[in-house]
């Protein structure tokens, strides 16, 4: 069978880009057709995506992904496909995700009202008591079956309540819905992107009345839900003529919420599977067939996210690579060498600092805020009577174990609170070319952990249109085998003393326990 060409757009919190998937029955490719860098701005006070300028990466990146597949697709054949999907240019269709949470707000003429708010701007500090005022955390959990986290899109519209914008919005557009709408000028809600919103009940997996009702949030601002696979509109004139297509180019919803894309990019031959997706954040946990919403489940701070095929993300938040990053960021600014081009240099000599000397919370919403991410670590340290680290490699150390400690303790809580077992880890996401943290979450976790692919995110996306244009078949399963038959994969064994990471994770439960860690 020939290979049909697929795009995909996926705009992660450190960078955006455009891939192409090359698809058949038996063959997956990615080929990296445009990046571009995701720098939000601060503006009188509040942290902005630049969505403008990741928009413009979008069509730059739709122009590079049409000329790539032009190029590729043999003159005189006839793809096999789905009578629905169109062929333009060589590209079957287009899908789009992006990190969660955050929306722009219309008004009734289509235009944007106001620029989105970064999940990281500190508008939502307080909203929480507002919130568990009318809804109490247990009543809440229950009904969405979401972790906490602070920047959720009910405290966002909480914060947002009696501003302008907002009273003026006739729509609320997640931002993968945003960029498809001005891609194809067609309004949806992708659902596994929603149940980020906490406005989702994931039994029903349809929006929770009730909660939006006790909140005050009118649930007619969201257009109507989609599911990953259905189609989502077609490229607009002015679109194919910016970026070069000449054919009716068609946008598939996808698992437009990153995570779930990058879930269904995860390599498993097996059910017993954890996963993590690290990049800018550590997702780490499990696919189930239904939500888990015990009052233990809520104490532990798990979350219910709907993934792809009516599965759920049972899975915790971990700051991630953020923490690294934003060392890395201070370390330039302070006319450090360190940027990140010598990211590997810093990895090698983090492997060669003495293991667990000081290890911090990597879930502590502590850390989400940009700026200073050194000196936090450092206190974090100092406050629970550890070693200070005192260079850029013993702080990169101190990050890597304190993640891969936190990837355990995240493993072994879903395991507990599900009641499932797992003989796998596998990483995905850019940190799985992190060697070291891919060695350090297999010691600490004493699994196998099997690394890659980096771009999952992408291939879940490529993988969920390419079924629905009748490319590839079957389920989850079935994906998955083709990743596996066709992606590079490093496995690690877990190596060393396991004891050594049971000590450090007493320690940091201790010093939690007695309120030592911020
Ligand atoms: P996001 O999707 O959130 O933007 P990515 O999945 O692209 O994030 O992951 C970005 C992170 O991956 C970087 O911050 C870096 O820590 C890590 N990473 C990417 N490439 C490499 C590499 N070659 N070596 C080590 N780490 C890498
Ligand atoms: C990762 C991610 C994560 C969300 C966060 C806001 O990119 O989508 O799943 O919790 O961003």
């Amino acid at each position: 069978a020939r290979e049909l060409h697929f795009a995909a757009v996926d705009l992660g919190a450190s960078s955006g880009r455009v891939m192409v998937g090359e698809v058949a029955p038996d063959r997956l490719t990615l080929h990296e057709v445009h990046r571009f860098p995701n720098q939000p701005t601060r503006v009188m006070g509040t942290l902005h995506w630049n969505i403008l300028s990741l928009y413009q990466g979008v069509l730059d990146g739709l122009g590079a992904a049409a000329t790539h597949a032009a190029a590729r697709t043999t003159p005189g054949t006839t793809p096999r496909t789905n009578p629905r999907t169109t062929h333009s240019a060589g590209l079957t269709s287009i899908g789009i995700d992006t990190w969660a949470v955050d929306y722009g707000l219309l008004d009734a003429s289509g235009a944007l009202l106001a620029n989105p708010v970064h999940y990281r701007d500190t508008r939502t500090a307080g909203t929480a008591g507002k919130v568990a005022a009318v809804l109490p955390p247990p009543a809440l959990y229950a009904a969405t079956g979401l972790q906490h986290l602070p920047f959720t899109t009910i405290y966002q519209l909480m914060a947002a309540r009696g501003t302008p914008a907002l009273a003026a919005a006739h729509r609320l557009l997640l931002i993968p819905d945003l960029i498809s709408y001005w891609l194809t000028g067609e309004a949806g809600t992708e659902l596994t992107n929603a149940s980020t919103t906490q406005l989702i009940d994931p039994r029903t997996r349809d929006w929770a009345g009730p909660v939006a009702e006790a909140l005050g949030i009118d649930l007619a601002l969201f257009p109507p839900l989609r599911h990953p696979g259905d189609p989502a509109g077609t490229l607009r004139e002015e679109v194919l003529a910016e970026t070069g297509l000449t054919a009716p180019t068609p946008v598939t919803a996808v698992g437009s919420h990153d995570t779930a894309s990058a879930v269904v990019g995860v390599p498993a031959t097996t059910r017993d599977f954890a996963y993590i997706a690290t990049g800018t954040w550590s997702l780490a946990g499990l696919e189930l067939d239904a939500p888990v919403l015990t009052e233990a489940s809520r104490a532990a701070n798990f979350t219910n996210e709907l993934g792809v095929d009516g599965t759920v993300r049972y899975l915790r938040n971990i700051m991630g690579l953020w923490m690294l990053q934003e060392c890395v960021r201070a370390w330039g600014a302070q006319g450090n060498r360190t940027t990140r081009t010598d990211l590997t240099a810093l990895l090698r000599e983090a492997a060669e600092a003495p293991p667990l000397r000081s290890v911090v919370d990597a879930g502590d919403p502590a850390f989400l805020a940009p700026h200073h991410m050194p000196d936090r670590i450092a206190d974090a340290c100092r406050r629970t009577g550890q070693p200070v680290p005192r260079t850029p490699a013993e702080t990169t150390r101190c990050v890597l174990d304190s993640l891969a400690l936190a990837h355990r303790r995240a493993i072994e809580d879903a395991q507990r609170l599900s009641g499932r077992k797992v003989r796998v880890v596998h990483i995905v996401g850019g940190g799985a070319h992190n060697a070291l943290l891919c060695r350090l979450t297999a010691d600490a976790c004493g699994l196998p952990v099997v690394a890659g692919p980096a771009e999952a995110a992408a291939l879940g996306n490529v993988l969920v249109q390419a079924r629905a244009a009748g490319a590839v078949s079957g389920g989850l399963a079935d994906l998955r085998a083709l990743l596996h038959s066709t992606q590079p994969l490093r496995q690690y064994e877990p190596t060393g003393d396991r004891s050594a990471w049971d000590r450090a994770a007493a320690r940091l439960a201790e010093a939690q326990a007695t309120g030592q860690v911020t």
